[in-house]
């Protein structure tokens, strides 16, 4: 496994995994700085997310609490002109690449279907369907070399696609059927595994018999594990495999080990099913805690991480006070979006909708 960073904040690049050093050893004050900034900017975003659900503010919420780094460093690790296929728990990996966290909450309350444009972001809307994102992403990757727009050496014109999915999804048929097409079409993907031990109640243990790194292996895709608690280990192999498949070297997967520290959804109770020791193991691997040490040996001092604190608290008091202030959308809107021109069927649903809510009283 890949490691730079051990939970006590010492850094130290072990002599087989030196070439992706190299790009951790390249990043500067500023770059570390910002994967700091961005880790806690979403733990306290997660925070407030779960407390407005409580709260009925939002119908649920899909914690990424101890998945930061896995999350942040790899969400750096995409160029400007990759495409990002996640499933519904990359609230990092989002702002890394300029969406709104207003528009995720939005998504969350139902006032959207996932408000922001995938062609501005390059960050494509979330998907609940477990390993379906997978499949889009390989067609991505596969029109992408279509296009001519791999391997040519042009890094105007070059691009790859990463796909985010859980330990759970690798049991999907759908990243079974991905990982292969990927393969014999040297598609220029990398397949982004978190393993954070646990599909809702089911272990890993129930996903797979060979560690998740090797699952591409019979396909012809190679893989490697991460310390996904390890921010720059992850950033250093994402950019490492994202810049190989740029130019052309085909697909790769990483599996990044790491853990779900809260519930899967607001909806169930992790202590029902995994034991108190568990989650405390995990808990001093914290990848924010360990990057914080890393950041006060670099001499980084307390200024910053009160600022960090601070601005954290203002982020808080900002999407609670906009999630409050949002308004029930027109009614037509889930009409508008579903064919290009107008269509009887649609029209016809419109109008039952449209009678239906006003028996009820009108619609809000
Ligand atoms: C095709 C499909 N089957 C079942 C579900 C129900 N479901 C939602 S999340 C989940 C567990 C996913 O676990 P994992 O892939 O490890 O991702 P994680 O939620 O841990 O990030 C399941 C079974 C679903 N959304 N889609």
């Amino acid at each position: 496994m890949m490691q730079f960073l051990a939970p006590d904040g010492t850094f130290g690049v072990p002599k087989e995994y030196a070439q992706y050093g190299e790009l951790v050893e390249a990043l500067n004050i500023d770059d570390l700085t910002k994967f700091y900034r961005d880790m806690a900017r979403i733990r306290r975003f997660d925070i407030e997310a779960i407390a407005l659900q409580r709260q009925g503010q939002l119908g649920l919420w899909v914690p990424a609490i101890g998945q930061e780094g896995a999350q942040i460093g790899s969400g750096y690790g995409v160029g400007p002109n990759d495409h990002i296929f996640p499933s519904y728990r990359e609230h990092g990996v989002a702002i890394t690449h300029g969406v709104e966290l207003m528009s995720i909450l939005k998504m969350m309350r139902g006032v959207n279907h996932g408000g922001w444009n995938p062609e501005e972001t390059r960050y494509h809307l979330y998907a609940i369907v477990l390993g379906s994102q997978v499949l889009h992403a390989v067609g991505y990757a596969m029109g992408v070399k279509f296009d001519g727009l791999v391997g040519t050496g042009d890094k105007d014109k070059d691009l790859a696609v990463i796909s985010y999915f859980g330990d759970g999804a690798t049991a999907e048929g759908d990243v079974s059927e991905s990982l292969l097409f990927a393969a014999i079409n040297d598609s220029p993907i990398v397949f982004f595994v978190q393993n954070n031990q646990w599909a809702i109640s089911s272990p890993v243990e129930k996903q797979t018999k060979v560690p998740l790194y090797r699952r591409g292996e019979g396909f012809g895709v190679p893989g490697m594990r991460v310390d996904g608690n390890d921010v720059l280990a992850c950033y250093a192999a994402t950019k490492f495999h994202m810049d190989q498949a740029r130019a052309g070297m085909g697909p790769y997967l990483i599996e990044a080990l790491t853990y779900r520290i809260g519930a899967h959804t607001t909806s169930d109770d992790p202590t029902k099913y995994r034991s108190d020791d568990e989650v405390e193991y995990w808990k001093a691997r914290d990848p924010l805690t360990r990057f914080e040490k890393f950041l006060r040996r670099q001499g980084i001092g307390d200024d910053f991480f009160e600022e960090v604190k601070h601005a954290g608290d203002e982020l808080a008091a900002q999407i609670r006070a906009e999630t409050f202030a949002l308004q029930t959308p027109p009614l037509e809107n889930i009409f508008h979006n579903v064919y290009s021109d107008q269509h009887p069927d649609i029209d016809r649903q419109k109008a039952w909708l449209q009678a239906y809510e006003q028996q009820m009283g009108g619609h809000e």
